[in-house]
């Protein structure tokens, strides 16, 4: 039997509308280095995401390597599969590879190929073991793909999606033959950081994985002889095919978007070559998102009640206060809104992360907008034509004289250089 955890998108390093998220990543990976010495696992997997931009602060890469560094001190057989996603810098993910081969830990962040372009498929496979030192899974650790890592498919409806088909096809292949030689009873794990047709995106949250959104890749490019497929991407905990193909989704919310998500950790196990049990262990939440009002926008005077009205527990540290996105029904122009919320914010444990003003109008005639502008020259467009369009969209109203001169000295400092 071997024990297997399955997280992913941990976004370690992320500025929520300016707020920095060690203290809860922090907790969130104390958290997870209890669970791992409490429940003993054989392998923790973290498919991509690892950190929230390509140039992660020293600070973000400190928390990362002190967890890796506390996690094989205290359980010294503990093996760690992680891959980059396509918030991650490959390359950069797995520069200290060698390093951390050392601990038992396998990074793999990029696709390797050589001069011909033939891929290195060995570099995908880590055999994982039982606390006996036997071989019982191998897993697939395929990381997020660009369109230049795949193999050329010929006669390729889609070259892409054909191609992370034709790589996963291939890959799966090569982990077989090795199975064969190492433990005909092993288990196949797949990774990937992709985004499966049909999952549940959360808005503003995940980057789109190429542009135009036909990126979807259907469940059915993992072999059925896969037993589990840990997938990373996607923020909210869900699964495909009977639970056999899971996103973990990411442990802490990364947009209000997710305040509702419950951030959870996989626990599997595995007997022989199959999936025996899957646990769902929930992950405590550190930090609370509050949407004011929580179900739709209000005008101002009435959310200014309700943040007045707030009881919030006092004795929480400053990490813990709860992230804020007000949410504000379009009344008109109004210079002092932000400076009217932020009082009736005063003295408050709150975090005011956003300030988000609706109109159901104004998406109506933005559609409208976007289609007239896609017919429209760039070339004959006056920006002042567009200010006036965006200014009536925005207010229903037109720009008083003192607005239009205030724009009219922007561009002419503009166009001083
Ligand atoms: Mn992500």
């Amino acid at each position: 039997m071997l024990t297997v955890f399955h997280t992913a998108d941990w976004h370690l390093g992320q500025s929520f509308c300016g707020f920095d998220r060690d203290y809860e990543h922090r907790c969130f990976l104390d958290w997870l280095l209890a669970e791992l010495q409490s429940q003993r696992p054989d392998a923790l997997i973290v498919a991509g995401d690892v950190f929230d931009t390509i140039n992660p602060s020293a600070a973000a890469q400190k928390r990362f390597y002190n967890f890796l560094a506390n996690a094989h001190a205290a359980l010294p057989g503990l093996q760690i599969v992680l891959t980059a996603g396509n918030h991650d810098a490959g390359a950069r993910l797995e520069a200290p590879a060698g390093l951390l081969d050392s601990l038992d830990i396998s990074v793999v962040g990029t696709v390797g190929q050589d001069d011909a372009g033939n891929i290195n498929l060995a570099k995908f496979l880590v055999p994982l073991k039982d606390r006996a030192g036997c071989v019982q899974a191998i897993a697939i650790a395929v990381p997020f793909l660009r369109p230049s890592d795949v193999p050329l498919v010929k006669n390729a409806v889609d070259p892409y999606l054909d191609g992370i088909r034709e790589l996963y096809r291939r890959t799966t292949a090569a982990a077989v033959t090795l199975r064969a030689e190492l433990n005909p009873d092993a288990a196949l794990i797949a990774l990937g950081h992709c985004h499966l047709h049909g999952g549940e995106e959360s808005r503003d949250s995940e980057r789109r994985l190429v542009i135009g959104g036909a990126e979807a890749i259907g469940p059915d490019i993992f072999d059925p002889q896969i037993a589990y497929v840990a997938l990373g991407h996607l923020h909210r905990a869900q699964k495909f095919d009977s639970g056999r193909i899971r996103y973990s989704g990411s442990p802490i919310p990364l947009s209000f978007a997710e305040a509702g998500y419950q951030h959870q950790l996989l626990k599997l196990t595995f007997e022989k070559t199959r999936l025996a049990t899957v646990e769902e262990i929930l992950i405590p939440r550190v930090a609370m998102m509050l949407r004011i009002p929580a179900t739709a926008a209000a005008v101002i005077d009435d959310v200014l009640g309700l943040l007045g009205s707030v009881r919030l527990d006092d004795t929480l540290p400053q990490e813990q206060h709860p992230f804020v996105e007000v949410r504000i029904l379009e009344e008109g122009p109004d210079p002092l809104r932000r400076r009217r919320i932020e009082h009736a914010m005063e003295g408050k444990q709150l975090r005011l992360a956003s300030i988000k003003v609706e109109s159901a109008e104004r998406d109506a005639a933005a559609g409208e907008a976007a289609a007239a502008f896609n017919q429209t020259d760039l070339k004959t467009i006056d920006p002042e034509d567009i200010f006036l369009d965006a200014y009536r969209e925005k207010f229903r109203s037109e720009p008083d004289s003192r607005v239009l001169e205030a724009f009219r000295e922007i561009l002419l400092q503009e166009a001083r250089g």
